[in-house]
């Protein structure tokens, strides 16, 4: 086993075996979602994994080792303790030498997931090219990462709180796969619509599953990133989360928040001021992924695919 990484027994007994494995974040347990909802949902989230035959693997860094597995006690000091970093790519030595808590964003996951081998990862929103990005240059290292690291990460597409159009062209420069399950348009998280055409869809898991094993196969390494659109149930109309996107963006901009902090803070803002309705759909919808993720991840074991 790699020297940084601590594999929980189960999740190192099931990739030996090649069981169906999927990694899951944590910056959204520290830093997406207030307590206790975020410690309630994460282990909704395992359970949803394991419901529909795969093992969930966490992923966090403790003790200055990258954890793939967590103890229940884990996740609730994870989701409780006030000094947790989020940790992205470039954090990662710091908090290993450091030996503090750290919860992996997901450019941070993907890369722990895959040094130990696991190929799929669940998450709800991914990181971006931020509103204004022409000017500030913030562009999350959840796409560069994308670009180089081989795992295929089930999200719900991304937040109107970046720029989605930019979001997709950065990734067309990265040469990632970007495929809409069962719909044409690509979905904004929330929404199930963003008015984007996705670049792909596929209709079954067997097929994505399928697209995996070619890309890699073939010696194109890097991620595929999967949209599951928000059940239509759940979402939360554009109209009405457009007006508190804004009103975030503006107060991240007057009171000077900027870098690492700028996503949790309109994350919270969000989830504040739309009286718990996103935090729903939030909780819904990272549920709903964790369903698709594992299917995904039963059909990627499969020998005939
Ligand atoms: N977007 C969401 N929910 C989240 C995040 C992003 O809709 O929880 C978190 C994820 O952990 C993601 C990180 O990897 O924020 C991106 O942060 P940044 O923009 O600073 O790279
Ligand atoms: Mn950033």
């Amino acid at each position: 086993m790699h020297h940084w990484l601590n594999i929980h027994p189960e999740v190192n007994t099931a990739l030996s075996e090649g069981k169906p494995v999927v990694a899951l974040e944590s910056t959204i347990i520290s830093h997406g979602m207030p307590w206790p909802k975020n410690v309630e949902t994460a282990l909704q989230v395992e359970q949803e994994v394991r419901n529909h035959g795969a093992i969930p693997a966490t992923i966090a860094i403790l003790d200055g080792k990258c954890c793939v597995g967590l103890t229940t006690q884990q996740i609730e000091n994870l989701g409780k303790a006030s000094e947790v970093w989020k940790v992205s790519l470039r954090d990662m030595p710091y908090v290993i030498a450091k030996k503090l808590i750290g919860a992996t964003t997901v450019a941070a996951t993907m890369r722990i997931a895959s040094m130990a081998g696991i190929r799929i990862f669940v998450t709800g929103g991914i990181g971006g090219v931020h509103r204004g990005a022409t000017r500030n240059m913030d562009i999350s290292a959840d796409l560069t990462e994308l670009g180089n690291t081989s795992v295929a990460v089930v999200s719900a597409g991304v937040k109107s709180i970046l720029d989605i159009g930019l979001t997709l062209e950065y990734l067309e420069t990265l040469g990632v796969p970007v495929v809409t399950f069962g719909q044409d348009e690509f979905p904004s998280f929330y929404s199930s619509k963003s008015s984007f055409r996705s670049p792909l869809r596929m209709d079954s898991t067997m097929e994505i599953a399928d697209m995996m094993k070619t890309k890699w196969s073939m010696g194109l390494d890097g991620a595929l990133l999967i949209a599951n659109p928000v059940p239509e149930a759940l979402e939360v109309k554009p109209e009405i989360m457009e007006k508190h996107i804004e009103a975030a963006i503006e107060a991240a901009n007057t009171t000077g928040v900027s870098g690492k902090d700028l996503t949790p803070f309109l994350l919270k803002y969000i989830s504040e001021h739309t009286e718990g309705e996103s935090l729903a759909a939030n909780i819904a919808l990272i549920k709903n992924n964790a369903a698709f993720g594992a299917r995904l991840a039963v059909d990627y074991q499969r020998p005939s695919c």
